[in-house]
C-alpha cells in the first residue's frame, strides 16, 4: 500500500525541479480534495445542497458547492505558499494572494474546482481539474496572466479528482499517469492504478447528440462511421455520455474510447475551456498513450490567448481521435481554427 505522499516523495527525484516545493503543491491540492470530497458526499443531505443565500443545518450562510470548492482550493494553494497565482473557472480575473509568502511561490495553477457541478443534485460523478505551470514572471512579485497563458507543452503537472462511487486523484508530471483512490477510513489517497494506459482500441464514444444538427459534417460522418457496419471495425460501438467531462474521460481512460465536444456554426470554439479543461485532460491523455486535438491541432500546442478561452475538444484512444481528424479535414475544413 503506497500513499500519495510516499509516491510523490519517491518520484520527486524524477522531477527536474526536485526542490520539494512541487511535491508540496501536489500535496496542497490533495488536502483540498479531501475537504471537497467530504462536502460533495454530504451534498444530498437537507440544506447542504442549498444555493448561495440559503442557510445550512448549522444556520451558516450556504455556499454553492462549486463556490465552496473554489474557496477550499484557493485557501490550500494560498496557505501552501508554493503558488503565486490561480486562474479559476469561478473567478473572472486572475487570483493573486498579495502576500510576500505567496509571491515567492514558483508555480501557478489553472483549475476548474468542481466541473459538472450541475450533476450534484442528481448524484452523478463530478470532478476537479487542475494544471500546474512553473511561473515565468519574476519571483517575489504577484503572478501574472502571462504565467498562465502557456502552451500545454510547458505543463509541470496536471490531473483531476473524480468524486464518484469512489473518490480518485489522477495525475501526471510527465512520467506517466498514476491514480490514487481515497480511503476515508484513514483519510489517505492510496495508489490503486499505477501507470495507467488508454487501450489502443476503443468502441465507446461520448458526445451530446442533442446538438447533432449543429455538428460539423466531419463529426456527423464520424458518428455514421461508428454506427454503420464496416470491415475494419469488427466491433459494435456504444455511446456513453455522463455530462461530466472528468467522469466521461475517466471511463474512456480505463476502457478506451473518445470524448467529443465539437465546435458548431453557432459556437465554433465549442463549450469547454482550454486552460483548465482541455489542456490538463489532453496532457493526461497523451501521457497515457492517447491523443487530444481541437479537430485539427494538437491541444498541447495551442497558444492560449485569454484565461477563459474555449476550444473544440476530441480526446481519447489515438486511432479514434485520428479518425475524427480525418473526417474533419475532408468534410469540415472550414472549422479549422488558425492560430
Ligand atoms: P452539455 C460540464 O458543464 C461540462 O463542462 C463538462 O464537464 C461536460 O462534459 C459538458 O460540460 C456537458 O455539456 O452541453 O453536454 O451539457
Amino acid at each position: 500500500m503506497k500513499t500519495l505522499i510516499e509516491f510523490i516523495n519517491e518520484k520527486q527525484a524524477d522531477f527536474p525541479y526536485a526542490t520539494g516545493e512541487f511535491s508540496r503543491i501536489l500535496n496542497d491540492i490533495g488536502i483540498a480534495a479531501k475537504i471537497v470530497n467530504r462536502e460533495v458526499n454530504r451534498a444530498g443531505l437537507a440544506n447542504i445542497l442549498g444555493y448561495e443565500g440559503s442557510e445550512n443545518v448549522q444556520g451558516e450562510a450556504q455556499k454553492k458547492l462549486d463556490v465552496f470548492a473554489n474557496n477550499e482550493f484557493l485557501k490550500a494553494l494560498k496557505n501552501g505558499g508554493q503558488c503565486c497565482a490561480v486562474a479559476s473557472e469561478e473567478n473572472e480575473n486572475l487570483v493573486t494572494f498579495e502576500s510576500d509568502f505567496s509571491n515567492k511561490g514558483r508555480y501557478v495553477v489553472a483549475i476548474d474546482p468542481l466541473d459538472g457541478s450541475s450533476n450534484i443534485e442528481v448524484n452523478v460523478s463530478i470532478g476537479t481539474i487542475f494544471t500546474i505551470y512553473r511561473r515565468l514572471s519574476e519571483t517575489g512579485k504577484p503572478g501574472t496572466v502571462e504565467d498562465l497563458l502557456q502552451k500545454g507543452l510547458q505543463i509541470a503537472a496536471a490531473g483531476y479528482v473524480i468524486y464518484g462511487s469512489s473518490t480518485m486523484l489522477v495525475y501526471s508530471t510527465g512520467k506517466g499517469v498514476n491514480a490514487f483512490t481515497y480511503d476515508p477510513s484513514v483519510g489517505l489517497f492510496i495508489l490503486s492504478h499505477p501507470e495507467l494506459r488508454i487501450p489502443p482500441k476503443g468502441n465507446i464514444y461520448s458526445i451530446n447528440e442533442a446538438s447533432y444538427i449543429y455538428f460539423p459534417e466531419g463529426v456527423k460522418e464520424y458518428l455514421r462511421y461508428c454506427q454503420e457496419d464496416h470491415p475494419e471495425s469488427h466491433r459494435p460501438y456504444t455511446t456513453r455520455y455522463i455530462g461530466s467531462l472528468v467522469a466521461d474521460f475517466h471511463r474512456n481512460l480505463i476502457r478506451g474510447g473518445i470524448y467529443m465536444y465539437p465546435g458548431t456554426r453557432k459556437k465554433p470554439q465549442g463549450k469547454l475551456r482550454l486552460l483548465y479543461e482541455c489542456i490538463p485532460i489532453a496532457f493526461l491523455a497523451e501521457q497515457a498513450g492517447g491523443k487530444a486535438s481541437d479537430g485539427f491541432r494538437r491541444i498541447l500546442e495551442i497558444q492560449p490567448r485569454h484565461l477563459h478561452e474555449r476550444s473544440p475538444f476530441y480526446v481519447g484512444t489515438t486511432e479514434m481521435v485520428e479518425k475524427v481528424e480525418y473526417f474533419m479535414k475532408y468534410f469540415s475544413p472550414e472549422f479549422e481554427i488558425k492560430d
